[in-house]
């Protein structure tokens, strides 16, 4: 039996109380009672009701049957994509007002905060999937305006796979687990997701892309975020004006290497999801810049791509982008199910003064999101749950439903009607559709003419990288068709890349060891020239910074103190986050006596949790560590994951063990400034020196 605990005689704060019930339970001091969902008190919560003591239990124990009936009913359907995701609340500030364009108060109001709530994710894996698997991440926000809510529902590559709607099921069955043996998981390196691609020329662009190094980010708060499709402005004369949306983190962008991230997998399942977490509980708040192109449908009818196809960008170098304010995310959600979990972003969710384009991948999304939050959450009223609600007034005559939350007064639940003063009506400010004309074209099913080109931007994309990454690219591409087992699926792909850049087909071909260079994929559109777009490369665009990154420092019994008080302190001014590691968790004592406790125990703990490391150790820790392979790997991954390391004298047989070379990214423990200006970036120089790359 439960002890009974003395109830506090003290009344309870208002919030704690039913609903004109001054007598609520207490269960002592500030917790409140235990109760069932009928808010009947709970007195004991250890044991079932039962006959006897050893005798069955009871039917009539509904406190149990609540209890287990809630249980069994606690999982929904988790999304049929982009299952698995991190979120945070926060706000978007205009800095710049785009009047002229929109009537868009969100977008007109400069200063003004709009609450948004963002969620990131990744799309193939399920819930549970781990977090840095090559893939897409999805960058969705939803600000709440006062005009209601606005989902931009975007991606964190500004392309996508396919121009159709219709193909979207096709896309996805392709590249989720295949259906008769339900593996991979999270991971599109396997035959369906590459025979699909390879009979979809106009995958080829996102391809591209989804095989550079933006598709295994080293962090959420360093992803772009693009809106992809052409929107609408409309202002205050009903002019239109179409629009592209991007987000730019203020850290940069930043990736990993392709083995780190593999071994981030093991290491670490929720890598992305702690990053973020750690940075908004520590008060390190991610921003991203909102950035717009504007242009007409005059300017747009000059470029050399159509717009509306959802596979191209606009250059910047045609389009250039122009910076409108700023979104900051400063708060964790209380809990992950009924916020992040239960939000549910459309892209039709939009203001007065934003509309859509004919892109007809975004037509078809304005259909999806709201039928598919249907059966994920239940019912119609999924936007009452607090997450999804407007936060500014609504109103109006739909009623009941599953899981009604609110109590509508009155007979009025229709319109026109003249009985009720109070009833919702329209309002001439009411959401403008653009009056689109109509192209004189005729009814079908048809792809526009001006969609047939699908590798000239592939090909500027490739060509825009610089060397580092075209490698990365190629070897990316060779090692998911090395997962391929049909051969003809391989050179089929290779196949399309002879039409994108003769230089990446002939690596991936001679990476697969194909015997020969199969023929060049039939195409009534070859690939034009385009100048290089250098928006799109990582390199020169990531921030050389240590703000945001976090440096692991190794030591064990012995370690100099000194040293690693300087280091902390250093990396620490500059704006990094640092972590101490050793082979016990308890720590060890140091130089100078003292105990020094570890943040991290070293076999759970590896060097790819950090974006550099410094290795302080005795000599004879280091003769101890240089026999323990998590030692050894500790080193040689951070020297493989071209990180700066810095290490101290007794440290050097740690690193030749792990046969650690030398360049400007391994410095003296002592050197603190020479750490921090190589711990800020990557040391793309050593890469050859590391890997063979295709
Ligand atoms: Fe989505 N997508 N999508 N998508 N999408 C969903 O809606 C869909 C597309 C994106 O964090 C689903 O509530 C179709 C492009 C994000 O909750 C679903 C098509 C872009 C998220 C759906 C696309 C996206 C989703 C699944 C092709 C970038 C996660 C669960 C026509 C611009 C939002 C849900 C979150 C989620 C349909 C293509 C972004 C099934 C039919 C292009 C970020 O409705």
């Amino acid at each position: 039996m439960a002890t009974s605990k003395p109830r506090s005689k003290s009344a309870p704060p208002a919030d704690l109380r039913g609903e004109g019930d001054e007598l609520h339970q207490r269960a002592g001091g500030t917790h409140p009672a235990l109760t069932t969902n009928q808010g009947i008190p709970v007195a004991d919560n250890q044991n079932s009701l039962r006959d006897t003591p050893r005798g069955p239990t009871l039917l009539e124990d509904f406190i149990l049957r609540e209890k287990i009936t809630h249980f069994d009913h606690e999982r929904i359907p988790e999304r049929i994509v982009h299952a698995r995701g991190s979120a945070a609340h926060g706000y978007f500030e205009l800095t710049r007002s785009l009047q002229d364009y929109t009537r868009a108060r969100v977008l007109t109001e400069v200063g003004v905060r709009t609450p948004v709530f963002t969620r990131f994710s990744t799309v193939a894996g399920g819930a549970g999937s781990v977090d840095t698997p090559r893939d897409v991440r999805g960058f969705a926000v939803k600000f709440y305006t006062r005009e209601g809510n606005w989902d931009l529902v975007g991606n964190n590559i500004p392309v996508f796979f396919i121009q159709d709607a219709i193909k979207f099921p096709d896309l996805i069955h392709a590249v989720k687990m295949e259906p008769d043996r339900a593996f991979p998981q999270a991971a599109s390196a396997h035959d369906t997701f590459w025979d699909f691609i390879s009979l979809m020329p106009e995958s080829m662009h996102m391809v591209m892309w989804a095989m550079s190094d933006r598709a295994i980010p080293r962090s959420l708060r360093m992803i772009e975020g693009f809106g992809i499709h052409s929107f609408r402005l409309l202002n205050d004369e009903g002019e239109s004006t179409f629009v592209k949306f991007h987000w730019r983190p203020k850290l940069g962008i930043q990736s990993t290497v392709w083995d780190e991230a593999v071994k981030l997998q093991g290491a670490d399942n929720d890598f992305h999801r702690r990053d973020l977490f750690e940075a908004i509980t520590a008060g390190d708040f991610p921003e991203w810049e909102l950035a717009v192109q504007l242009f007409t449908e005059e300017e747009a009818e000059g470029f050399p791509f159509d717009h509306l196809d959802p596979t191209k960008i606009i250059p910047e170098s045609l389009v250039p982008l122009t910076v409108i304010g700023r979104m900051v995310l400063d708060r964790w959600p209380d809990n992950f199910f009924a916020e992040t979990e239960q939000v549910a972003y459309c892209p039709a969710n939009v203001p007065p003064g934003i509309d859509f384009s004919n892109d007809p991948l975004l037509q078809g999304r304005l259909f999806s999101y709201l039928d598919t939050q249907l059966s994920r959450l239940g019912g119609p009223n999924f936007h009452q749950i607090p997450v999804n609600a407007p936060k500014c007034p609504f109103a109006n005559h739909q009623r009941d439903g599953h899981m009604q939350m609110n109590i509508p007064k009155g007979r009025v639940a229709y319109d026109p009607s003249s009985l009720q003063g109070d009833s919702p009506r329209e309002t001439a400010d009411g959401f403008p559709s653009h009056a689109t004309p109509a192209d004189d074209g005729r009814k079908g099913r048809v792809r526009a003419a001006s969609f047939t080109d699908h590798y000239s931007q592939a090909r500027m994309f490739f060509r825009s990288l610089e060397a580092p990454e075209q490698a990365h690219l190629a070897s990316a591409l060779v090692f998911e068709l090395s997962k391929v087992e049909t051969a003809a699926v391989r050179e089929r792909t290779v196949s399309h890349l002879r039409n994108i850049d003769e230089s990446l087909a002939k690596r991936v071909a001679d990476g697969l060891a194909l015997p020969a260079l199969p023929d060049p994929a039939p195409t009534a559109t070859p690939a034009k020239d385009m100048p290089k777009a250098p928006e799109v490369r990582i390199i020169g665009r990531t921030k050389d910074l240590l703000k945001g990154r976090c440096v692991g420092i190794l030591f064990d019994e012995g370690s100099d103190a000194g040293l690693i008080a300087n280091l902390r302190k250093a990396a620490e001014k500059a704006g990094a986050t640092v972590k101490l590691v050793a082979p016990k968790v308890g720590g060890g004592k140091l130089s100078d006596g003292k105990l020094q406790p570890a943040d991290g125990q070293l076999a759970g703990t590896p060097s790819v949790v950090f974006d550099a490391v410094a290795i302080v150790l005795s000599a004879d820790a280091a003769k101890r560590l240089s026999k323990e392979s998590a030692a050894i790997d500790f080193a040689a991954d951070a020297w493989a994951h071209l990180k700066a390391i810095a290490a101290d004298e007794g440290a050097q047989l740690l690193l030749k063990t792990a046969r650690v070379g030398k360049d400007n990214g391994v410095v003296e423990a002592e050197d603190a400034k020479a750490f921090l200006a190589a711990a800020a970036t990557r040391q793309w120089a050593r890469e050859p020196k590391v890997r063979t790359l295709a």
